[in-house]
């Protein structure tokens, strides 16, 4: 690999034109734990709201083109929504991107919604499952992003084998429906809201459910949801190379599924993810992965979170695109531990902001994004239009 700074910087422009998260419409609104909701008057509620916010995400930093939608949240009336949502594309020139089904507020899906032994529950669940790929066929949205809190909190009270047969015939069902061009995402966590056996608990199981729904099934990986002491970049590598990674939904985490923010508690992680997927797309492994994020901003400002998340991915991105693979092949090869992992965590620890803020000043855009939300009053014009509506807190979490 050329080493001069105008190779270096090349390098990091090439990696950097082609870098695209999507942001979460649950980042702006109000949201909290189970011990507490600490409103924002700041906060959006609104679907106007909501793409405003990320369209002043998308001019600071312009790599947020797409923001994900959640069906009850966003569209509480269904596909009647459909042309708020195109009004609302049209004004802040953001697209809707993935359509993420709510199976998990509705009171029937106390004992699980897809996988509920209930068949008319589980009908009930589909029914909304379809709908959700109308809405998305109808905004033409490519990913049809699945998470489910199913599974139970005790053992013996639930059939595992029953559920995941039913689980199997409802995804192999809803990829009938999917268009062409859709895409099946299925997200895993190892618990909570259950907290005895989830359904679609890791990896291996959500890979074995994209299999059997079919050809447009995909793994989605949120960071968030794996035990501590799992080596999630092994996964990710995995699921490259079984060619069934669909996506990703980045956020950090100390203990659980915490939803902080990315690269806060472990940047070192993101960066050992992003690195295997630069070295597959750099050994021709024919990737399409959706970068998302998915956090919670309880206490951090929303936008503010949500810019300080795209710089902080944007850095880990650059610096692991500037790691020398050809030269770590060879010390891989070699087995020289120490040179390896002085090559690999050099890469790590070389400062790239300098690089990404010429990367910006060339592009037109700030140079320091989170300065320029700082200065350009954005957030507190919201806040005065939206004061005294902190009430109106979503029902995440
Ligand atoms: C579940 C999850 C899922 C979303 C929700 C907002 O923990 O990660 O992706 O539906 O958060
Ligand atoms: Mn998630």
């Amino acid at each position: 690999m050329e080493h001069s700074e105008s190779a270096v910087f090349d390098r990091a422009a090439k990696a950097l034109d082609t870098f695209e998260i999507e942001i979460p419409s649950w980042g702006f609104a109000n949201t909290g734990t189970r011990f507490g909701k600490y409103t924002q008057s700041a906060a959006a509620s609104t679907l106007q709201e909501k793409f405003s916010d990320a369209g002043e995400v998308m001019r600071l930093t312009g790599a947020t083109p797409t923001l994900a939608l959640h069906v009850l949240w966003d569209l509480p009336n269904g596909v009647r929504d459909v042309a708020s949502v195109q009004e609302q594309e049209r004004i802040s020139g953001i697209r809707a991107g993935s359509i993420n089904p709510n199976l998990f507020q509705d009171q029937e899906y106390k004992f699980g919604s897809l996988c509920n032994p209930s068949s008319e529950i589980r009908a009930q669940a589909m029914a909304h499952m379809l709908a959700s790929i109308e809405i998305a066929k109808q905004l033409g949205s490519r990913d049809l992003s699945l998470w489910l809190p199913d599974g139970s909190n005790y053992p013996g009270t639930q059939s595992i084998r029953k559920r995941i047969g039913w689980l199997e015939e409802a995804l192999r069902t809803a990829h009938t429906h999917l268009a062409p061009y859709q895409r099946l995402l299925i997200e895993y966590k190892p618990f909570e809201p259950a907290f005895y056996h989830t359904d679609i608990a890791d990896w291996g199981m959500s890979s074995h459910l994209a299999r059997y729904a079919g050809p447009q099934a995909r793994v989605l990986v949120d960071t968030g949801h794996h035990y501590s002491s799992q080596n999630i970049e092994q996964i990710v590598a995995w699921l490259l190379h079984t060619g069934s990674l669909g996506g990703f939904h980045f956020n950090d985490r100390r203990y659980a599924d915490d939803d902080l923010t990315l690269g806060s508690i472990d940047p070192y992680q993101i960066f050992r993810i992003f690195h295997e997927i630069h070295a597959g797309a750099e050994d021709g492994l024919a990737l399409d992965i959706a970068f998302m994020i998915d956090q919670s901003h309880n206490l951090k400002g929303k936008v503010e979170a949500t810019v300080q998340t795209v710089v902080t991915a944007q850095e880990l991105w650059v610096k692991a695109a500037l790691i020398d693979r050809e030269q770590l092949a060879h010390l891989q090869q070699s087995c020289d531990l120490v040179g390896a992992e002085e090559l690999f965590r050099g890469a790590f620890w070389r400062d790239v902001r300098p690089l990404t803020r010429a990367w910006r000043e060339a592009r037109g855009l700030p140079a320091d994004p989170l300065q320029a939300l700082r200065s350009d009053g954005y957030v507190e014009r919201v806040a005065r239009e939206r004061r005294g509506r902190e009430s109106r807190v979503s029902s995440y979490a």
